[in-house]
C-alpha cells in the first residue's frame, strides 16, 4: 500500500487539475455520456449480456442498529457506542438506467454492494453512476476486461472507467470466461470482490465493496444458480477505521516515531501527500494510536456485535457461503461456524476457514442440525472487538424462510437475465 501513496497523490492532482479546468465538475445529477459499454472495441452480444445499474452514493451507516450486544451480551465499548453511525459510500443497485428505483438490498449483505452474478459464457456489463463528490470506480476481480473496463486508476494510461468523476457514469463490460469460473474440483460457483480502485484501500474502507458470483453452466439452473445448492450468504470480514485519521496521516504519525531513514523518507511521501489530499498530521504517535482503536469497527458486513441480520436458513437446505476479508496487516480473520461443519472450497472437511485481505473461498455446510448458532472471527481480539453474528437454521417443524430463488440466492431479485 505505501507503494500507492505516489499513485493516489497523482490521482488526487489529476482530479483538482481536471476540476480546475471545470472538465468534470459535473452536478451529481445524471448525465448522459457514457464512454464505456464495449469489450475490446465491440458491444457484447445482448443476448449474453447481463445489465446492471450501480450507483456510489453517500449514506450513513450504523454499525449497531439494534443498540447493543443480543448475541453475546457483550458490553459496546465507548468509542463504539458513542459513535454508532459514520458517513459511508456505498454501491447501490437500481433498475435502470434513469437510476430512479433502487433495487431492494438484502438484510444479510449489510454494506456490501449489490451481488453481480452470471454464468460463464456471459458478459455482465455494469452501469456505473458516480454520485459522489470524489472520483470513483469499480474494479472487478476474477473476470476479464480489456484496459477501459479495469477499473482501476495507475500510470501509464489509465482506462477510461479508472476514475469515474463526480456526476459521471461509465459502462464496465465485464466478460465471464472459463478463467473466471471453477476448475472441475471446485464448487459450482465462484466469489469474487469488486471495490473502487481510483485512490487507496481508503475506497474500500468507505464502503464500496461488492460480490460477483460465477457459476459454471454445467452445474447451473437455467436461471444460473448453483444446481447444487439451495441458498447463499456472503460474508465480508472486514475491521473498518473509523478513527478520522486515514492511511497517509496514520503513516505519517507512525514513522514520526522512529527516526531512521526509511521512516523519514515515508514520513517525506506521507506528508506530500497529506498536503494535497489531507491536512499533515499534528498529533503524537500515542495520541494517533489511541485514535485509531477507538475508530476500529471489527465487523462482519460492515455490522458489529451481533447486528448483522438475516443469515436464516431453513433445515435441510444446502448453503454455499462466499468468505471475503479486505483490509490491512490486522485483517486476518478465521471464521467459524457454531453447530455446524463445511466444506472448504470443495476439498477440506472443517468448521473454520482461513482469511486474508482479499481472500476469497467458498464454505458449503448442510444446515442439518437446527438451532440459533454464532458464526465469529476466531482470532481472539477480533471476537472481543464485536466480530461476530448469529446465524439461524429453523426446524422442519415451523414455516422457516422463503426457499424461492429470488431470496434464497443474492442478487437474484432483480437480477437481469439475458434479454434480447
Ligand atoms: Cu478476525
Amino acid at each position: 500500500m505505501k507503494r500507492l501513496l505516489p499513485l493516489f497523490a497523482v490521482a488526487a492532482l489529476a482530479w483538482i487539475a481536471l476540476r480546475t479546468l471545470g472538465v468534470a465538475a459535473q452536478p451529481a445529477a445524471v448525465v448522459a455520456e457514457d464512454p464505456g459499454g464495449t469489450f475490446f472495441g465491440r458491444k457484447p452480444e445482448p443476448q449474453k449480456t447481463r445489465r446492471y445499474f450501480v450507483a456510489a452514493e453517500p449514506e450513513t451507516w450504523d454499525y449497531v442498529p439494534a443498540g447493543k450486544d443480543e448475541v453475546c451480551g457483550l458490553a459496546l465499548p465507548a468509542a463504539v457506542a458513542a459513535n454508532r453511525e459514520n458517513l459511508k459510500l456505498r454501491y447501490v443497485q437500481y433498475t435502470d438506467a434513469t437510476f430512479t428505483t433502487k433495487v431492494a438490498g438484502t438484510p444479510s449483505l449489510g454494506i456490501l454492494g449489490p451481488v453481480l452474478r452470471g454464468v460463464v459464457g456471459e458478459f455482465l456489463a455494469v452501469t456505473f453512476l458516480n454520485r459522489t463528490n470524489q472520483p470513483l470506480s469499480m474494479h472487478p476481480h476474477g473476470v476479464k476486461y480489456d484496459k477501459d473496463s479495469e477499473g482501476a486508476f495507475y500510470q501509464p494510461a489509465p482506462g477510461k472507467g479508472a476514475a469515474v468523476a463526480p456526476g459521471a457514469r461509465f459502462t464496465y463490460v465485464w466478460q465471464l470466461d472459463e478463467n473466471s469460473g471453477p476448475l472441475p474440483g471446485e464448487p459450482s460457483s465462484k466469489g469474487w470482490l469488486y471495490h473502487s480502485h481510483v485512490g487507496s484501500d481508503g475506497e474500500a474502507n468507505l464502503g464500496l465493496v461488492g460480490l460477483i458470483i460465477v457459476t459454471d453452466p454445467r452445474r447451473a439452473r437455467p436461471d444460473g444458480t448453483p444446481a447444487d445448492v439451495d441458498r447463499e450468504f456472503a460474508t465480508l470480514f472486514m475491521i473498518f477505521d473509523e478513527s478520522g485519521q486515514g492511511t497517509t496521516v496514520q503513516d505519517a504519525a507512525a514513522a514520526a516515531s522512529s527516526g531512521d531513514a526509511v521512516n523519514n523518507l515515508l514520513i517525506a511521501t506521507a506528508q506530500n501527500v497529506a498536503k494535497d489530499v489531507a491536512p499533515p498530521p499534528k498529533i503524537s504517535f500515542e495520541k494517533n494510536a489511541e485514535l485509531v482503536e477507538q475508530g476500529q469497527r471489527l465487523a462482519i458486513n460492515g455490522r458489529v456485535f451481533g447486528n448483522l441480520s438475516g443469515l436464516e436458513m431453513n433445515e435441510g437446505e444446502r448453503v454455499r457461503w462466499y468468505l471475503l476479508a479486505l483490509g490491512s496487516e490486522q485483517d486476518f480473520h478465521t471464521p467459524h461456524w457454531h453447530g455446524v461443519r463445511v466444506v472448504e472450497n470443495g476439498v477440506r472437511r472443517t468448521d473454520v476457514v482461513e482469511l486474508l485481505p482479499a481472500s476469497m473461498k467458498v464454505a458449503d455446510l448442510v444446515a442439518d442440525n437446527p438451532g440459533s448458532w454464532l458464526l465469529h472471527c476466531h482470532v481472539d481480539e477480533h471476537m472481543a472487538g464485536g466480530m461476530f453474528a448469529r446465524f439461524v437454521i429453523h426446524s422442519h417443524e415451523v414455516v422457516g424462510v422463503d426457499r424461492s430463488p429470488a431470496r434464497a440466492f443474492l442478487g437474484m431479485a432483480a437480477v437481469a437475465s439475458p434479454k434480447p
